[in-house]
């Protein structure tokens, strides 16, 4: 029999469980990632659902999806899955979500961001902030920064070290268009696909060379599908966002928003740093496998961001000038 008593103990028991049980709350959170916890990248990922469990005390659950297994390995279609509520988090490069937010081409602009202190001039500045504007207009909420690393140009045939050594061949690009005309504009002859492609198309001589982290380099062993030189160009370096789909962000509270957000900027903060510290040593590792290592001289470096200018002039309107400006400036600031 419902009684005035027994209702009461029922709205009181209630009370007492909202704030702890959050109905409204999902029993698992999807975390898309596309390298798993060998790399930098996986690792970052892991960092932050293991403080985010340990800081709600195991209310907030999230597990990781990585290979972009939940956008059947397509990494470019990450973002409008994340948008649209399929996918409720992730850990995603700037490269990836490009198709769909075009101020993240900004980092992907050839020779703007020539050391670490540049990357963090951008991100952690008003540049930084106005990127992370641009993603939240598109429906996803960004938290914190972390990094893939300075991207590194790997090729089967020769040592490269200038322009004109990159004529003919055949390089395996990801994202934008940007890319096309960052190799097309070299003579090269660029071709997207995605990473789960990317290694038997190294593997069969689909393609002749490739550009990614050292970190990814290394871990993926490129160097044993024939990618006998790297050259190390720095020529750009895809942060990682991390970040929440709008529609399920509006569902935490306050309290647990802020709490997300703090592991997010703790775990990619710890990651930039591991990743960065691991630098030499992996070098050192690719290097022992004997692989060809070329570093360019000021001058080789030179010949290049000269060859590549036109793709400022093709994707500085796109990107917008201001925020490009804005990010030069940070860049050119970056030790006052
Ligand atoms: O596909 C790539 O090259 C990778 C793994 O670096 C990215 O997802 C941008």
């Amino acid at each position: 029999m419902i009684t005035r008593r027994s209702l009461l103990a029922a709205a009181a028991t209630c009370m007492m469980l909202s704030p702890l049980a959050q109905a409204d709350y999902k029993a698992e959170y999807t975390v898309s990632t596309v390298l798993p916890s060998a790399f930098p990248w996986g690792q970052a990922a892991d960092k932050w659902v293991e403080l985010v469990k340990e800081r709600s005390e195991g209310r907030i659950n999230m597990k990781i999806y990585s290979s972009a297994q939940l956008v059947s390995g397509d990494q470019t279609k990450e973002f409008s899955a994340m948008r649209s509520g399929l996918i409720d988090m992730a850990v995603g490069s700037t490269i990836n979500w490009s198709p769909q937010v075009v101020e993240l081409n900004l980092f992907s602009l050839p020779f703007l961001m020539p050391d670490h202190k540049a990357i963090d001039a951008i991100t952690q500045g008003d540049a930084g902030k106005a990127v992370f504007d641009a993603i939240e207009k598109k429906g996803v909420t960004p938290l914190a920064w972390g990094e893939n690393g300075f991207r590194e140009l790997s090729n089967s045939k020769l040592a490269i070290s200038q322009p004109s050594d990159l004529q003919g061949l055949k390089i395996r690009v990801v994202g934008s268009p940007l890319f096309q005309d960052t190799f097309s504009t070299l003579g090269a002859n660029p071709t997207q696909m995605s990473w789960t492609d990317a290694k038997p198309a190294l593997t069969t001589g689909a393609v002749d060379g490739q550009e990614n982290p050292l970190s990814v380099f290394d871990v993926a062993r490129i160097d044993q599908v024939g990618q006998k030189y790297l050259t190390r160009w720095h020529y750009m370096a895809d942060p990682l966002v991390f970040a929440v789909s709008t529609r399920v962000w509006r569902t935490f509270s306050p309290e647990d928003q802020a709490l997300l957000k703090q592991a997010a900027i703790d775990a990619g903060k710890w990651e930039i740093e591991k990743s960065r510290s691991e630098l030499d040593a992996t070098l050192a590792t690719i290097r022992e496998r004997g692989v060809e290592v070329t570093d360019l001289t000021p001058e080789q470096h030179a010949a290049f961001v000269e060859a590549t200018q036109s793709v400022y002039d093709t994707w500085t309107p796109k990107i917008g000038a201001d925020l490009v400006k804005q990010a030069q400036d940070a860049v050119a600031n970056r030790n006052n």
